[in-house]
């Protein structure tokens, strides 16, 4: 019997192509897909073979969930050994990615969550189509949005960044360009064409999508945008659930509502990590603060309990702990955010 590989690596003509392949988890990030994905890009880097590196999926559904989410509750359970393993090596790739010096491609046909944000955000152009669903969904699950949110998150205006973190929000291909997760919209019908005149002439991949590009329609954040502004400016987590109540509006009452379900835990972490994130100088150094995030959070109650809730046994009522926001304590994020010992720490590829 013969396994296909969870991440197929080729050279097709002068472009170096990672196409995701593990469709029953809607391409749900493993260790060895980043180690897969990790090895192809070193070794393209050098290759005068290579001028452009494309990112796509296998099959109809969606680009990538994120990460192999039951493996890192079973591990976070146990020693967390294999989840920091995986954490460790993911921050690698996207760290890479963001750096790697040739042209990088993205297409973000359908759902582009989590980990699939952490390939898709670093690389020069990125595809939204009318599929595309964009998310950071971790509070949901008591994780918190890593893969490198503390630096792109925080880089978005009016605290829409913030927003996206806390709620967990799934927005369209519109909104994806209002907030530059997306360059480009090409209708998904056009993807077959365009991808093929890439694949022949890379050169020209700047010119093609001028060529392909569709209407992605008009952004629904732009309706709330002010909002947005306003009420998730406040220093603390209790300043902006202060505000949401303040504000009176149904708009407002919904955000209250859907906060209600999320970790207190990872909306106070995430406040803090965007804050960090904001004053980093360089992407690793938010890539080594949210690897220290990770690799507490992992083996936090919240975590085990959000992945029970909402994957495994999908009753939807997890019990968080701490339950409410008081009872997040700064000395509690203090320990969550300090350094790892240094033979522990979080490095880039070298
Ligand atoms: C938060 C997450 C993930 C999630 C749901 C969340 C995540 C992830 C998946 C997922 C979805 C479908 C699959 C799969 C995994 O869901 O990271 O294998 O088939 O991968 O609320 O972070």
């Amino acid at each position: 019997m013969t396994t296909e590989p969870e991440v197929l690596c080729r050279i097709e003509g002068r472009v170096g192509r990672i196409t995701l392949n593990r469709p029953q988890a809607l391409h749900a990030l493993t260790t060895n897909m980043c180690r897969l994905m990790t090895d192809a890009l070193l070794a393209w880097r050098d290759d005068p073979g290579v001028e452009l590196v494309m990112f796509d999926h296998s099959g109809e559904r969606g680009f990538c969930a994120g990460g192999d989410i039951r493996m890192l509750a079973e591990s976070g359970a146990g020693d967390g050994r294999l989840a920091r393993e995986f954490f460790f090596t993911e921050y690698r790739l996207n760290d890479l990615i963001f750096r790697y010096a040739k042209p990088r491609i993205v297409f973000m046909d359908g759902i582009t969550m989590g980990g699939g944000v952490g390939l898709a955000r670093p690389c020069r152009f990125r595809v939204a189509t009318e599929r595309t669903t964009f998310a950071m969904p971790e509070s949901g699950i008591g994780l918190f949005p890593d893969v490198g949110g503390g630096w792109y998150l925080s880089r978005m205006p009016d605290h829409i960044g913030l927003w996206l973190a806390l709620t967990g929000a799934r927005i369209k291909a519109a909104d994806c360009e209002l907030l530059q997760i997306a360059t480009d919209y090409v209708d998904s019908s056009r993807l077959p064409e365009l991808k093929a005149a890439i694949l022949a002439a890379p050169q020209r991949t700047e010119a093609l999508l001028t060529e392909f590009e569709g209407d992605a329609g008009r952004p629904t954040i732009a309706q709330h945008q002010d909002e947005i502004a306003r009420l998730f400016a406040d220093e603390s987590l209790e300043g902006i659930v202060a505000a949401l109540l303040a504000a009176g509006t149904d708009w407002a009452g919904e955000q209250l509502k859907i906060l209600a379900t999320k970790s207190p835990q990872t909306m106070k972490v995430s406040l803090r990590q965007l804050k960090l994130g904001a004053r980093c100088v360089a992407f690793a150094e938010n890539m080594a603060m949210e690897y220290r995030i990770g690799a507490r959070i992992v083996q936090s109650a919240d975590f085990i309990e959000g992945v029970r809730a909402v994957i495994v046994e999908k009753d939807n009522a997890p019990k968080w702990s701490p339950a409410t926001l008081e009872q997040v304590t700064e000395s509690h994020l203090d320990a969550i955010f300090s350094p790892l010992s240094s033979e522990e720490e979080w490095s880039p590829l070298p």
